[in-house]
């Protein structure tokens, strides 16, 4: 069993909680009116048959889905540390939603020392919006990370493919930075 601290972070109303509940599979709050996150929620679940490296493994993920809002700015120090990775929640249609997905982006760039392989973007979709590929561009500091089209109103098999995927890559890469780092433990 690994465990493994995620954040899932973005704009308000974007789905962060409504994808936190899904990949949980908790119901609290998941169904009718928006209901904010307060500061912080932790969901833990287990992904099992994780490939991490060369074992196949049972993740145990620590989901902290993270309020959108600025009011709760003096936490962030403390959930960004020690993270193994942040997925990035936006939805297309809401104005500004570049300037904040960078915003949060440099943050974490900054004080969790995330890389490229550690991120993960949700490009939302919710009922009723008619969205064009390829029109709500993502600001180009993170163009390069990998962005997913999502929605939960067909069965969802998106996003929990590309998570357990993201979980696999992470872990994978976590299983190759001890090795080395035994490794050269053992040449010293
Ligand atoms: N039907 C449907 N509603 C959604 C979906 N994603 C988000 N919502 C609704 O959009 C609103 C905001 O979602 P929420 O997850 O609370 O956003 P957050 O502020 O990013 O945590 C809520 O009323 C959700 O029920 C979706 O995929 N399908
Ligand atoms: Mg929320």
């Amino acid at each position: 069993m690994i465990k493994t601290k995620i954040l899932i972070v973005g704009p308000c109303q974007a789905g962060k909680s409504t994808i936190a509940n899904f990949l949980s599979d908790a119901t609290e709050g998941s169904q009718g009116d928006y209901n904010p996150t307060q500061g912080i929620r932790i969901l833990e679940f287990e992904v099992n048959n994780v490939l991490a490296g060369s074992r196949t493994v049972t993740a145990e993920v620590e989901l902290w889905d993270v309020s959108g809002d600025h009011k709760y700015e003096a936490c962030w120090p403390a959930i960004a540390k020690d993270t193994a990775g942040v997925v990035f929640v936006f939805s297309p249609d809401m104005a500004n939603y570049d300037k904040e997905l960078e915003e949060w982006y440099d943050y974490m760039e900054r004080t969790a020392y995330i890389k490229d392989i550690q991120c993960l973007i949700f490009r939302h979709h919710r009922p009723g919006q008619n969205i064009v590929a390829g029109q709500s561009p993502l600001p180009s500091s993170m163009s390069r990370l990998h962005c997913v089209d999502t929605s939960l109103d067909d069965d969802g098999s998106t996003i929990r493919e590309s998570f357990d995927s993201y979980i696999s890559t992470l872990l994978t890469a976590m299983a190759d930075k001890s090795e080395k780092e035994e490794l050269s433990i053992l040449q010293s």
